[in-house]
């Protein structure tokens, strides 16, 4: 069995069915993704995409001159265009993925636009301190950027961890530009992931065809619901594939048997007060120095320096 395989097994195995977020996104859920983005009720990128416009140059002046932007993630959205573009002299971009050809393909598509600009992909899991390249450009600093509230997708400790990480590769006068959602009314939240064209369920869906067809399993996308719930308490929503029968599925010779009812969870996405995110900055060696805001008040993007 492949390691990968072996963390599938092992999470299905747990008392409370897991499956890594990670695996939503091969070809189609990043399709899925990216319409979910564009869907009415998920405000997370209309809010941030509205931030990075109305305060770009605020952020361009706090990161300064000849930096060196470390992203973790890919790089291929339009939040990081917006910053590339009013950012004229960078040492270097450096975004950090673990999918080598998506990693590429963006990296590509990035140069192309942005000629002048020193491109240095990394192939990396950004969750471990990694080695940065050397631009020909001496960096006067690292600014870590982390768009997209993904931070939400870890639970306290992870998360906790992931911001050490940037604080390691931020290194000395560094800092991080970081996306993060926000506690609200229950009923946005509730709406951003339970949309009425279904787009999420099918998201959440194909986690399961991801793993048919990628990784030898055999489970029946019919006899499984989308449940997307947010927990006040906790600040984050959980998002589960509910069994629609007592049931079993296979996964690399390891047969399972669900109840009726029974729950996979596939991802937690936590909502964040300002104070608990500053703690947890904090907590992590950073200090919050500018919050910007949308107009509605939903979403956030951070800039934290070193402690
Ligand atoms: C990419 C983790 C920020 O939590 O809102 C969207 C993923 N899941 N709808 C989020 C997601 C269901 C998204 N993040």
């Amino acid at each position: 069995m492949t390691r990968e395989l072996e963390g599938i097994v092992e999470g299905l195995s747990l008392s409370q069915k897991t499956i890594s977020p990670k695996y939503f996104y091969d070809e189609r859920g990043s399709q899925l993704f990216d319409e979910i983005t564009e869907l009415p009720e998920y405000y997370l990128t209309d809010a941030e995409l509205e931030i990075m416009r109305e305060y770009v140059d605020e952020m361009t002046a706090l990161i300064g001159k000849t930096a060196s932007l470390i992203e973790f993630g890919s790089g291929s959205s339009l939040k990081t265009r917006i910053l590339l573009e009013n950012l004229d002299d960078l040492a270097a971009y450096v975004p950090v993925d673990i999918s080598e050809d998506h990693l590429y393909a963006s990296a590509r598509k990035i140069r192309a636009e942005f000629p002048d600009l020193d491109v240095l992909p990394v192939v990396a899991d950004f969750t471990h301190s990694f080695a940065l390249p050397s631009p020909a450009i001496m960096p006067v600093k690292n600014v870590v950027y982390f768009p997209g509230s993904t931070i939400g997708n870890f639970e306290h400790d992870d998360a906790m961890e992931l911001l050490r990480v940037m604080h390691g590769e931020a290194g000395e006068n560094g800092a991080l530009l970081i996306g993060v959602d926000l506690q609200k009314d229950s009923g946005i939240i509730d709406r951003a992931y339970n949309d009425s064209a279904g787009v999420t369920a099918k998201f959440n869906l194909n986690m399961l065809r991801h793993l048919n067809r990628s990784y030898g399993a055999n489970f029946d996308l019919e006899s499984f619901a989308h449940s997307a719930t947010y927990d006040e308490n906790k600040g984050r929503v959980v998002i589960e594939l509910i069994s629609q029968a007592d049931q079993t599925f296979e996964i690399g010779n390891t047969e399972f048997a669900i109840t009726d009812g029974e729950t996979i969870l596939t991802e937690y996405s936590h909502k964040y007060t300002l104070e608990g995110f500053a703690k947890m900055a904090s907590d992590a060696g950073f200090n919050v120095e500018r919050v910007w805001t949308d107009a509605a008040g939903l979403f956030s993007v951070q800039y934290c320096t070193r402690l």
